[in-house]
């Protein structure tokens, strides 16, 4: 029996997420009809996504099927299940053991774990040992405990948690990691299975506040005011946007964050699509010390830790700035209650420096734009660290991702004098380790339909001929990329290398096939070995760019459940097929890592650094696609005259 609301009555499209009302019900449903108890916890509750067809062929007012997706893990039986429940018909239509899945490490589970590691009388004897008696002040991060065959260790859901200690509660507490210690947490116990003492080494010296009462504020900073007295240009319908010739939706999920699903432009009356669906697949931060304390931070922060559930609520004038417009997140609590993340997207326009220009010297005619840009992101923050992500969509149809990656550097304490290898010394007896952040986004690509295939573009020089007398020939040659065997790259900044994916049933004026191509920036290749358990774990990692032939299932680039899981998973198991890549429907995953030599300068807080990547018209357009946007206005003088 299902209780009709005015929630579940309203019009929905295919793509908008769960409301609350929604992850309520489902949560209600499951637990009746499978008489789950008290040792459920609830890792996800998310849309089910319809079938790409029913998206595609759907019209405003058509029926449309909600079902949820629900990820639990029974702590008494230490078993994780998925189910699924239709909300239009109210039953469940599957709930399915999954052996040896470890989900996603969840906030309750950070709590609990504190609480666990702080009672233990093991831990406190290695905290009494190095000075510290006032438990409370201790911070314990859940950091995943990945998979290196330790015996005992199969099966069980652990993390390695260490420790940090504030000098006051509202002291930054990671200006003293405990050195030396880990506390091996078993979450479904909620026990300590082990605390790990390689010896004690004093907390480092120095306080590392960061608020304006302790760093001061510099007084010479005039007022800037961003004003658009007639509102933004863009418009926003439930979860639609549109801005200048673009439209899309916006998703979210717990796993992923923000989603952006059906990206088109509208080109000479026609939507033509781009993206179908767009979002970070999964991230991974390996860190280059080998020793007890340190060989194990791998965190895989979208798959093990989840950047949707631990978003921010952002603040007008601060983390964005201007004409904001926001989006709530729906996610649920981790006993199926629906929890709000109050703005937790962010929409804005930018300026954004010069669109084109020419100015004619011999008449002096001159015609420049300004090139505005839509800035749709959210902020993640996981443990000590902030990721910001930011997608761009520019007026020329460019879309950019650029990630900002800030908050506070994992670190360790060391002895006074010491300096080791494997980082970089950043306050006193304060350490940073060299790591490596990677990010892989999924990108599943529909470039005016569905059917496309994918290119390399390399640049080469000609060898030295009769017909290249003066040496200087050189020409971009392109390389189908026939299947997913062979679509797998890396980048190659010396050869100008970049990918295209083009429709090869749709031509532009020029008779080409019409097409977009990923940019790569800068990136960087693992430095961890390839038989290290990391490598194994993020495959996605070794290569930057992948190809593969969509499939429903193939959805997260390190596999469904990178928690613990010995390796193999995702992306490398996707392609073991060797599925044909041509003129069908394709997924881009893109793989860009920042390296991180730390630095004194990201302490105490890290000024943010990006990274990214952009996906730019090839022949999509006939021509400039922005000559129709406006002259500027001035802004300055009142009078409205144009710059000319
Ligand atoms: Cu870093």
């Amino acid at each position: 029996m299902t209780t009709v609301t005015a929630e579940s009555t309203r019009t929905f499209h295919p793509l908008d997420p769960l409301t609350a009302d929604e992850i309520g019900r489902a949560w209600e449903m499951l637990r009746a009809a499978r008489s789950l108890h008290a040792s459920s916890r609830v890792i996800s509750i998310a849309l089910h996504e319809p079938a790409k067809e029913v998206v595609i062929g759907h019209q405003p007012g058509d029926p449309v099927a909600r079902a949820a997706e629900v990820v639990l893990i029974d702590t008494a039986a230490g078993k994780t299940y998925e189910a699924l429940v239709s909300l239009t018909d109210g039953v469940v239509v599957s709930f399915t053991h999954v052996p040896g899945a470890q989900p996603a490490i969840v906030l309750d589970e950070f709590f609990e774990c504190e609480a666990a590691v702080r009672a233990d009388p093991r831990w406190q004897e290695a905290m009494r040992a190095r000075g510290v008696t006032d438990f409370s002040l201790a911070m314990i991060d859940p950091w995943s405990a990945g998979n290196f065959g330790f015996p005992g260790e199969e099966g069980r859901r652990l993390v390695r948690a260490l420790t940090w200690v504030r000098r006051s509660p509202s002291d930054n507490g990671y200006a003293r990691p405990v050195a030396n210690l880990v506390a091996v947490v078993d979450l479904h116990a909620m026990k300590v299975v082990r605390v790990e003492d390689y010896g004690v080494v004093a907390l480092p010296p120095e306080d590392a506040n960061y608020s304006p009462e302790v760093a001061g504020t510099r007084t010479d900073l005039k007022p800037i005011e961003i004003r658009q007295p007639e509102g933004p240009s863009f418009e926003v319908n439930g979860r639609e946007i549109r801005w200048q010739r673009w439209r899309m939706r916006l998703g979210f999920t717990p796993r992923e964050g923000l989603v952006l699903h059906t990206v088109t432009y509208e080109d000479g009356g026609r939507e033509r699509p781009i993206l179908y669906r767009a979002s970070v697949a999964d991230m991974v931060v390996p860190y280059g010390d080998p020793r007890p304390t340190y060989f194990h931070r791998n965190a895989f922060d979208v798959g093990e830790y989840g950047i949707g559930n631990l978003a921010n609520s952002l603040e007008n004038g601060c983390d964005c700035l201007g004409e904001i417009r926001y989006l709530d997140a729906v996610v649920s609590d981790n006993q199926g209650a629906p929890m709000t993340l109050a703005n937790a997207i962010c929409l804005h326009e930018e300026d954004c420096g010069i669109l084109w220009k020419h100015f004619d010297w011999r008449t002096g005619y001159t015609e420049v734009r300004r090139s505005r840009r839509l800035v749709v992101s959210f902020i993640a923050t996981v443990g000590n660290y902030e990721y910001g992500f930011y997608w761009y969509f520019y007026q020329d149809g460019t879309i950019q991702l650029e990630v900002k990656l800030t908050g506070i550097i994992s670190n360790g304490a060391v002895r006074e004098g010491e300096r080791p290898p494997w980082g970089e010394i950043v306050a006193p007896q304060v350490y940073g380790p060299i790591h490596q952040h990677f990010f892989n986004v999924r990108l599943d690509m529909m470039v005016d339909g569905p059917e496309n295939s994918a290119y390399e573009v390399n640049t080469v020089a000609d060898a030295p001929s009769a017909e290249n007398p003066h040496h200087n020939a050189f020409r971009a040659e392109a390389t189908l990329l026939r299947s997913e065997g062979s679509a797998q790259r890396l980048i190659d900044p010396l050869a100008g290398r970049f990918w295209k994916i083009v429709n090869p049933s749709r031509r532009n004026r020029l008779g080409d096939p019409v097409g977009y191509k990923l940019l790569p920036g800068e990136n960087v290749l693992p430095f961890a070995g390839p038989e290290a358990s990391v490598t194994r774990r993020a495959g996605f990692m070794t290569r930057h760019f992948w190809v593969t032939r969509y499939h429903p299932r193939e959805r997260y680039a390190a596999g469904d459940y990178p928690n613990q899981h010995p390796g193999g998973a995702g992306l490398p198991s996707y392609v073991l097929d060797d599925a044909s890549l041509e003129n069908t429907d394709l997924v881009v995953w893109y793989t860009f890592g920042a390296h991180h030599v730390v630095r004194p300068e990201d302490w105490p807080v890290m000024p943010a650094t990006s990274i990214g990547f952009m996906l730019k018209p090839v022949g999509f357009f006939d021509r400039n696609p922005a000559l129709d946007v406006p002259r500027p206005a001035h802004a300055h003088n009142g009078a409205g005259c144009e710059c000319r």
